[in-house]
Order: C-alpha cells, then sequence, then structure tokens
C-alpha cells in the first residue's frame, strides 16, 4: 500500500483541496475515486473509515485521517519542507480563523447552487420512496437533501446562498487588500487560499464569477492560483461540473452568447 491513499471525488471540493495540498508538497498518492451518486462513500468498508459518509479521507500508512480541513492541517504538520502555514503562531492562529470562516460562510453556501443546478435531475429520476431513503442513509447531509427536495432549493434559499457567497468574497477581496497579495495572507500561498479555492473554482464554473468582476484583486488572486503547478494537477479533466454535465456548459454558451 502507498504512504498515501486518498479517497475522494474528482468533483468534490472538499477533495480538490487535499489533492492541492499534497500536489503541491509534491507528495505521491494514491487516488481512490468513488462513485457519489452510486452511493461508494456510504458502503460498510468507507463508513469503517469514514463514519460520517463523506469524501475525502487520507490513510497515512494505513490510518485514516478525516475532514478536508484536517487533512490540509495534517499534511502540513508532518511535511514541513514546502510549509503551507505562516511562521509566526498568531499568524497561523489568523489562518485557521480564515479556514473557520470559509467553512461556515461560502462552503456550505456553494452547495446549494451545485445541487439544484447540477446535481437535481439525479435525485428527479427517483421515486419518493427512493429519494426518502437516500436522505436516511447519509450521516451529515440528510436534513440538507430533504430541504431540496425533489423540486431543488427554492428561490429564497437560493438567494441566501448568493449573498452569503458574495459577501465571502467580498471578505476575501478585503484580506486580499490587507495582505497586499499575491496570497490571502502575503507572499506565502497557504491552507487559507487552498480552503478557498475550490469555492472560487465551482463559482467560475457555474457561471457566477460576476461575484467578483467589481474585484480585480480576486481576479488576480484566482489567476495566480491556475497558474501554480499543483493547480492543473488537482483539476484534472472531468474535476469540472461542467466537463461531467453537458447542460451546464451548454446554459454557459448560450449565457455568453446573449451576453453579446
Ligand atoms: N467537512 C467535510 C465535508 C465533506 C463533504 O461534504 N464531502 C462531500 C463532497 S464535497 C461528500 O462526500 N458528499 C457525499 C454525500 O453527500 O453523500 C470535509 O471538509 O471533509
Amino acid at each position: 500500500m502507498a504512504e498515501f491513499v486518498l479517497y475522494n471525488a474528482p468533483q468534490s471540493t472538499c477533495s480538490q483541496r487535499v489533492r492541492y495540498t499534497l500536489n503541491a508538497k509534491g507528495a505521491p498518492f494514491e487516488e481512490v475515486k468513488l462513485d457519489l451518486f452510486a452511493g461508494d462513500q456510504l458502503k460498510p468498508d468507507y463508513l469503517a473509515i469514514n463514519p460520517n459518509g463523506v469524501v475525502p479521507t487520507l490513510l497515512h500508512d494505513g490510518r485514516p485521517v478525516i475532514d478536508s480541513a484536517v487533512i490540509m492541517e495534517y499534511l502540513d504538520e508532518i511535511d514541513h519542507a514546502v510549509p503551507l502555514v505562516p511562521d509566526d503562531p498568531v499568524e497561523r492562529a489568523r489562518m485557521r480563523a480564515m479556514i473557520r470562516y470559509i467553512d461556515e460562510v461560502p462552503t456550505p453556501a456553494v452547495r446549494v447552487p451545485s445541487y439544484n443546478l447540477a446535481f437535481l435531475p439525479h435525485f428527479q429520476a427517483m421515486s419518493e420512496a427512493e429519494f426518502q431513503a437516500l436522505c436516511d442513509s447519509k450521516p451529515l447531509r440528510r436534513e440538507f437533501l430533504m430541504k431540496m427536495g425533489r423540486t431543488g432549493f427554492p428561490k429564497a434559499e437560493m438567494d441566501e446562498a448568493l449573498g452569503r457567497l458574495d459577501r465571502a468574497v467580498t471578505r476575501m477581496a478585503e484580506w486580499l487588500d490587507q495582505s497586499g497579495g499575491p496570497w490571502l495572507m502575503g507572499e506565502r500561498l497557504t491552507l487559507a487560499d487552498i480552503a478557498i479555492m475550490p469555492v472560487i473554482v465551482r463559482m467560475a464554473d457555474i457561471d457566477l464569477e460576476t461575484s467578483w468582476a467589481d474585484k480585480p484583486a480576486v481576479a488576480r488572486w484566482f489567476d495566480a492560483l491556475r497558474q501554480t503547478p499543483a493547480f492543473a494537477t488537482t483539476y484534472y479533466f472531468g474535476a469540472l461540473l461542467t466537463e461531467k454535465y453537458p447542460h451546464l456548459a451548454e446554459r454557459r454558451v448560450a449565457r455568453a452568447m446573449s451576453a453579446r
């Protein structure tokens, strides 16, 4: 068995954080791709290593480490060769507070448009009883799925999520303003950049990049991130929703045409 085995899914935002961290550290890992719609994350063997029934899970020498934010910090703790946290403890605490904010505000918010735009048809194809059984099988996301139902999150919920995303982008612009860039904490790319990365990538993927149209610092940050070598290896083909769901790619083209 490889030293690092990552159980994850190509399009999962939480998985993307860990893939990026491993790639940025240059740590080779064996990638096990789970099919979240086939329910691989809810099988007994997987629940034995991650009782929350979600990806990612990292096995380090066979021992499980779960939760993307925890895994990122764990990887940094065991490998100091490529530091991804500030040296100063107070700055490290500030970075952790940024990650908590990211996990509290934009990370849950981006699920709402993601589910409504990309994943809903999958649930609509089920019978009511099948859908309820699926909700009941989810250790973390039962109520979230039930709120979405088979008609999708209502407009009020979508608007609330989009508002939270906009506020998080504004907060990001403030962080960049304070740090002077290129990264959220200044010269060193840290776990805070990696924590917010999948939210920004997902927003761009589902046509929400207008959120930072008037925030050039965020656009510059995103350009710089896309140029890091770890970005391409993390976002291999199939990691974006528009690469998997043709209806989303068509929606983008239609939007671009109508904006002409
Ligand atoms: N706090 C957890 C959340 C993990 C999570 O929500 N993973 C999603 C994909 S990004 C998942 O596995 N969903 C499967 C499901 O809902 O059944 C983390 O950051 O690792």
